[in-house]
């Protein structure tokens, strides 16, 4: 048996019940295939795989908190610290009832890849807890997050691991987390990004995930001899990484039609209004209905087991930035159906692995998330870079940055396709030279 099988069959033997990283893993050795068969026997003597898809450490742990009844809540807390070959891990924390180890497991090892495209030195982790923030108010959050922080704090810091947002958290809680740290630890440091603007958070880093993945779609069908301005575009999601993406595909010329969250659609005929999505979203956390309530021009559906939401709508490019496997075959195949010719992912892991087959095999510019949503982790490493030099830098300065890197990420995986043989498949050139860099460092550093 190849290598490369040998590895995944003991990924799924050894971790079982975890089908996202199953999936995630599988996907990244697939394209790995031709760099191991290359040097198999090299390879398979430094067990360079193995190494990669075992975590170096993972710290699961209770974290109780009291809710406003006075009762006693038990959640279930989570880091992976996954690679730490390139720099100390860095990676976001997932709030969501849905959290469980594998899903963790899953978005730290796609972090290791991600992060390496960057071009910044951040290893890879993530982490997350099974709480649910919505419903909850703003005392119960806080109590929740220190309690999260009574026992993180002694597994992170600014040059060992470095968390961040993801889905659920945001400003409000990277602020309650990040008091509690500094009261714990006595020390002022970066030890977490996505920080407010009044203590050490970076400009632009709200809108960077966003914004990135609007970047690097104008890149991608650039090389393909396309214009991103004028044309329609469905997006999933209604949270930060769908907010900033609707935002930057207006400045560019495009009209973004839908936006999705847990309970339901919207299809605005006349294109976003992002101000509004904003204010519903951001300020007061409420349902889409609200937008569709204050906006003629906007349909509401509700989202309905066995329907295909924001997919159906007819569009030129779709942006995935809600949640994982949120974009099936079926989905991929009313796409195609109706013309869409790129899709670029916003979300982790967005698109199943017959989902995305099926948009290659049928010509569309396919990018995944670990290259077309790097901008967030990108952005919160020039955080990173800013509190360690004590100075903040100006939106445009890091924007431009962002924009830079961005571009940069996509010429690599082209290039990396174009040189193992798979020009255009974007998928198998992210991987490829993601794992390039983190396979070097690793082999210098020896048996670790
Ligand atoms: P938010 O919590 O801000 O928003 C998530 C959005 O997705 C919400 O609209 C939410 O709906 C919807 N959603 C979440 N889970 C589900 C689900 N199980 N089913 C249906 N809808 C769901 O998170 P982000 O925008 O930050 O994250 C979105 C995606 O982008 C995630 O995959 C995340 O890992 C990824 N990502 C985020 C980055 C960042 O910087 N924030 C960076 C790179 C990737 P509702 O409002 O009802 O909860
Ligand atoms: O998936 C991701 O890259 C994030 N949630 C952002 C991580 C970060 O450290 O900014």
């Amino acid at each position: 048996m190849s290598y490369v099988d040998e590895v995944y069959e003991l990924v799924v033997a050894k971790n079982p019940a975890q089908p996202e990283f199953h999936q995630a893993v599988k996907e990244v050795l697939e394209s790995l295939r031709v760099v191991i068969e290359a040097d198999e026997e090299a390879y398979r003597k430094e067990a360079l795989l193995e190494r990669l898809t075992v975590p170096e450490r993972i710290v699961q742990f209770r974290v109780p908190w009291v809710d406003d009844k006075g009762q006693v809540q038990v959640n279930n807390g989570f880091r992976v610290q996954f690679n730490s070959a390139i720099g100390p891990y860095k990676g976001g924390l997932r709030f969501h009832p849905s959290v469980n180890l594998g899903i963790i497991k899953f978005l730290g090892f796609e972090q290791i890849f991600k992060n390496s495209l960057t071009g910044l030195p951040i290893g890879g982790g993530k982490g997350g807890c099974d709480f649910d923030p919505k419903g909850k108010s703003d005392r119960e959050v806080m109590a929740f997050c220190q309690s999260f922080m009574t026992e993180l704090y002694r597994h992170i810091g600014a040059d060992t691991d470095v968390p961040a947002g993801d889905i659920g958290v945001g400003g409000r809680e990277i602020g309650f987390m990040f008091g509690q740290y500094k009261r714990i630890r006595n020390q002022y440091e970066g030890v977490l990004t996505g920080k407010g603007l009044t203590y050490g958070g970076s400009l632009a880093r709200t809108e960077a995930t966003g914004y990135g993945l609007l970047y690097l779609t104008e890149e991608m069908l650039k090389c393909n001899g396309k214009d991103i301005a004028g044309k329609t575009i469905a997006v999933s999601g209604a949270g930060n990484v769908a907010i900033y993406a609707i935002q930057k595909a207006q400045q560019l010329g495009a009209k973004p039609v839908t936006c999705s969250d847990s309970t339901g659609w919207i299809y605005d005929a006349e294109g976003i209004d992002v101000e509004l999505l904003k204010e519903v979203k951001e300020v007061k956390r409420a349902r889409l209905t609200e937008y569709a309530a204050a906006r003629p021009s906007a349909e509401y559906h509700e989202k309905k087991a066995g329907e295909h939401g924001v997919w159906t709508v007819k569009c030129d490019i779709a942006l995935p930035c809600a949640t994982q496997n949120e974009l099936d075959l079926e989905d991929a195949k009313a796409l195609v159906a109706n013309g869409c010719f790129a899709v670029a992912e916003g979300a982790n892991m967005p698109t199943t692995l017959e989902a995305t087959e099926y948009l290659q095999k049928n010509g569309v510019l396919f990018c995944p998330g670990k290259a077309s949503n790097a901008g967030g982790v990108a952005t919160s490493a020039l955080e990173m870079s800013q509190n360690s030099e004590r100075l903040s830098w100006t939106f445009e300065e890091v924007d431009s940055k962002l924009q830079q890197i961005m571009v940069n990420i996509f010429h690599n995986l082209d290039e990396a396709s174009k040189k193992y043989g798979m020009e255009g498949d974007y998928v198998a050139g992210a991987n490829i030279a993601g794992f390039l860099k983190v396979a070097t460092a690793m082999k210098a550093q020896g048996v670790c």
